[in-house]
């Protein structure tokens, strides 16, 4: 397929946001038009390696042919009905999802921010009406350096003050502790707490990776406590880190997985908590919903996504392309590198201040023809397509080891 005809060139379409679009973003100076497997291509035909592969929503890679013939099909089917009727896409996806994730029950939602909502509000529905928290009084313990979204009440328990200054006032009835700290997070659970919410590897603080044996900790705490383990695997799961999900690498199964992103395909938003009949069975008809949640198209999308991750083959490649990941960091190190931390094809490179900022890398890195996005500081996040081949991994750390020995 040929890139749409353009009246205007990257510089001007750059500038043309600039008075009509929200300034919350700070994006590279890279304008994409078109984009497939692990390239994309910018208004002016030059291709860049997506190392980013929108913040692990790409996980299967642009376009996947699979997934957008899923795609086409069902819009040339039914592609809405809001829940007031059944549609014939949602139990298939439901089905596969549960079987996928080892769980119970689905709640199907859009974003990730709105699987994060429903499962705080499901955690405190399940403590009054299953575990006797006495009503309003619900807590639930979540990690310093967190991130679950965007809505108000998930930047009431964010520690970052950029996501939290200025929107106020925040929703009470959560605890924050160290991540990566059992005795911490035992100290601050007791008989109001209805869950522990964290991510088993903390992506945007850097692909923060805790001790082996914290997540079964977690679990064993929570378990002992009578109290929630809640799995955000919004960015961690469906492949990434070499397993589908990431709590795997404990052989630990939560009493409700959080997941979105790449359960979209990257082509419509999908999220969904996954979890126990227990959980999820305290929602009565409603208490709860969305007009978009589990509509055909998203779970049209959704159950093409389940299937690809049903075969292993990502998870597979993941796992072992992981290890040139780790390898080719681990050799950097020294050189222009002064910590990484990898699991999978996931990687947070913490590069020497004295080299640049991570954005400063970005944008050499850009130039190169490689796109990343930095965290914060120095530190940039490699989260390729699991679609990657080696060569291509090859490439975008020769890329990254050239601009770091040109220096500033
Ligand atoms: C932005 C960060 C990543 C997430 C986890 C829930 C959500 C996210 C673990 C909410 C979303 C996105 C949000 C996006 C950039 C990206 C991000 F930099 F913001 F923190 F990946 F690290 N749980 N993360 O990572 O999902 O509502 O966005 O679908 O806000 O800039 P969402």
């Amino acid at each position: 397929m040929t890139a749409p005809a353009h009246t205007r060139t990257s510089d001007e379409l750059i500038r043309a946001e600039e008075p009509v679009l929200a300034h919350n973003y700070h994006p590279l100076p890279v304008v994409v038009a078109r984009a497939e497997g692990a390239w994309v291509e910018d208004v002016e035909g030059r291709r860049y390696l997506d190392m980013l592969a929108g913040y692990s929503a790409l996980n299967f890679g642009h376009r996947h042919p699979a997934l957008i013939e899923a795609a086409h099909r069902q819009l040339d089917l039914l592609t809405l009905t809001s829940r007031a009727f059944h549609n014939d896409r949602l139990a298939g996806f439901a089905e596969r999802l549960v079987a996928l994730t080892g769980q119970d029950m689905v709640l199907p939602m859009n974003t990730g921010a709105e699987a994060v909502e429903s499962g705080i509000k499901l955690a405190r529905k399940w403590a009054y009406d299953v575990k006797g928290v006495p009503a309003d009084r619900a807590t639930i313990v979540v990690a310093a350096d967190n991130f679950h979204g965007r809505t108000t009440t998930i930047v009431s328990f964010s520690t970052d003050e950029t996501a939290r200054a200025g929107f106020g006032p925040f929703t009470p009835g959560f605890r924050i502790v160290p991540y990566n700290d059992l005795a911490a997070l035992e100290a601050a659970v007791d008989g109001t707490t209805a869950a522990v919410l964290i991510e088993p590897i903390q992506g945007e603080a850097g692909v923060n990776i805790p001790d082996d044996g914290y997540l079964a900790g977690v679990r064993e705490l929570t378990r002992r406590a009578g109290c929630l383990f809640v799995a955000d695997e919004i960015q961690s799961g469906l492949g990434r880190t070499g397993h589908t999900l990431a709590v795997e690498h404990e052989g630990v199964v939560p009493d409700v997985v959080l997941l979105g992103k790449a359960l979209g395909g990257g082509i419509v938003p999908v999220s969904a908590v996954v979890g126990r009949r227990e959980v999820l069975g305290v929602l009565h008809p409603g208490e709860h919903g969305s007009t978009f949640g589990g509509n055909p198209l998203a779970a049209a999308v959704g159950t093409a996504v389940v299937e690809l991750l049903e075969t292993g083959e990502f998870q597979r490649r993941a796992a072992e392309l992981g290890e040139v990941l780790r390898d080719g960091l681990a050799a950097l190190v020294g050189r222009g590198v002064v910590g990484f931390r990898s699991r999978g094809l996931w990687a947070g490179v913490d590069v020497d201040p004295a080299l640049g900022t991570g954005r400063e890398v970005s944008e050499r890195l850009m130039r190169e023809g490689v796109l990343v996005k930095d965290t914060h500081g120095s530190t940039i996040r490699l989260a390729p397509p699991l679609t990657i081949t080696a060569e291509e991994l090859a490439s975008a750390l020769a890329s990254l080891e050239k601009v770091l020995a040109a220096g500033v």
